[in-house]
């Protein structure tokens, strides 16, 4: 259901009085900064809260570690009003929590963050106030424990006294083309005028597109249907790579050759695991849920069962390529693991692949020298030959720029006598005739008598 403009009264006499504040952004971090940087650009009043003194001030003095290129120049220029809670949120006209929601060890939704953020905003809730949770959450916990929590708290009803909608995050860290201002949005709410003032909200700031939603629940339903669907998808093509590697078929040139097809087919591609705040946290969430109601989702927990195995299948391959290149996996075998972010370009380790698989080579007795450009100290090298010297073997976790580069005469150089590459971004064909033994993530080894063959990419028409 979609609002048209003219349905939204634009006159500030629909608000129930001007504050001092149009917006409050709760939770300063991937989320929540580069929204109330938005906010600030278009000319709003912004009050960025973060419970958390050290990010507060290291966001101060712009020195937050998870800032990219974009927001610490956005936030030099803007400069920002940064609190933690205190009275100055009831003086904002918009609320909009961003906070995390994470899982448990395990996999259980963890919603202490979400909890303690209304709380704090519900102490303060004054009428006329709109509070927009961003947070993904599963369908039914802003019914069940959101509103309940900020009526409760606030003694005022929602929907009447303060208004209340849900417009999940999407935000893609790292991504050079879409930003919090141009990637269009959904938001749903229990009653019209709910509505009415959160797209009214949005449609101010962004330059994309703002869909409405018929429920709550469906806005809440719409962002976890999203990840699990990158998810599954992950698994599918996860599935095949471990398939594949017994078939000695290239899985990477099976996906471009399947991607050939204009229709009906969309890309994914196999790696050491799946990590970040979202994709293999969103998922529990409805699971979760949906079997606190009576159904278990099977096909969501063998997607995530598969995409948690990655890891461990990474370590396999090493294992089985040390035995083919007659190096005893001894203790104290010096390993490098070169990436320790989820994700290329980007310095998260939340649910990092990487750093399970670095606990999977400690506890093999290993001897682990890890760099990540992104991702200072955390006991890691200081650089790539730091992390490379003495080491036989080198395991590419995160496919960031620097390491998709590399070639196997600057590893042989190195000493290093096999590469495991868990994100498939090196050139295999490069390794034929090298000394260093390479093994991708389902990339069936080059055949000896590699001739020269046209890349399966090749049109041979
Ligand atoms: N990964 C694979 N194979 C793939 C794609 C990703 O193994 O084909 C891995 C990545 O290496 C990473 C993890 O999955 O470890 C998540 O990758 P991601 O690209 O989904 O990265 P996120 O979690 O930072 O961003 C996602 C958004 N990504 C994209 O849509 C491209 C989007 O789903 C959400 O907007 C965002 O999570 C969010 O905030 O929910």
């Amino acid at each position: 259901m979609d609002i048209s403009l003219s349905d939204i009264s634009h006159t500030k006499t629909s608000r129930t009085k001007v504050r001092p504040v149009d917006v409050a952004v709760v939770g300063l971090g991937y989320v929540g900064l580069p929204l109330a940087l938005l906010c600030e650009k278009k000319g709003l009043s912004v009050l960025g809260i973060d419970s958390d003194a050290r990010k507060r001030s290291a966001l101060i003095r712009r020195t937050a570690s998870f800032l990219g290129e974009s927001e610490h120049n956005e936030l030099k220029k803007r400069g920002l009003r940064i609190e933690g809670y205190g009275e100055a949120l009831a003086e904002a006209e918009m609320i909009i929590i961003c906070v995390p929601t994470p899982v448990h060890e395990n996999h259980a939704p963890d919603l202490a963050p979400l909890r303690s953020a209304v709380r704090e905003v519900g102490v303060r809730l004054r009428p006329g106030q709109t509070v927009i949770v961003e947070s993904t959450v599963n369908p039914g916990v802003c019914e069940r424990v959101v509103l309940p929590a900020l009526e409760r708290l606030s003694g005022l009803t929602a929907d009447n006294d303060f208004f209340f909608a849900h417009a999940p995050e999407r935000i893609n860290p790292g991504d050079p083309r879409w930003s919090v201002e141009n990637i269009p949005r959904v938001v749903g709410a229990r009653t019209k005028e709910s509505l009415e003032r959160a797209v009214r909200f949005y449609r101010s700031i962004l330059g994309a597109a703002v869909h409405t939603m018929e429920t709550l629940r469906e806005a809440e339903a719409v962002k976890i249907v999203e990840n699990s669907f990158r998810d599954v998808n992950i698994a599918f093509v996860n599935e095949l790579a471990m398939s594949f590697e017994k078939l000695g078929i290239d899985v990477v040139n099976v996906i471009k050759g399947a991607s050939t097809k204009p229709f009906g087919y969309m890309p994914f591609y196999p790696g050491c695991g799946v990590g970040g705040h979202c994709i293999p946290v969103d998922p529990y969430y409805l699971i979760s849920y949906a079997r606190q109601n009576g159904y278990h989702h099977r096909f969501l927990s063998l997607a995530r069962t598969i995409n948690n195995r990655m890891p461990h299948f990474t370590v396999k391959l090493l294992l089985s390529a040390l035995k083919e290149g007659g190096i005893p996996a001894r203790r104290g075998l010096t390993v490098s693991l070169l990436g320790l972010a989820y994700k290329r370009g980007v310095g998260d380790t939340r649910e990092s692949p990487a750093l399970k698989i670095r606990d999977l080579l400690l506890r093999r007795g290993f001897s682990v020298q890890a760099y990540d450009p992104y991702v200072p100290g955390a006991g890691a090298a200081k650089n790539l030959s730091g992390a490379l010297e003495g080491a036989a073997a080198a395991v590419i976790a995160t496919d960031h720029a620097e390491f998709a580069e590399l070639r196997p005469e600057f590893f042989a150089a190195q000493g290093i006598a096999v590469v495991i590459d868990g994100r498939n971004c090196l050139d295999k064909k490069a390794f034929a005739g090298s000394t260093v033994l390479y093994r991708g993530v389902g990339r069936a080894p080059l055949p000896d008598s590699e001739e020269e063959r046209p890349s399966p990419s090749t049109s041979l028409s």
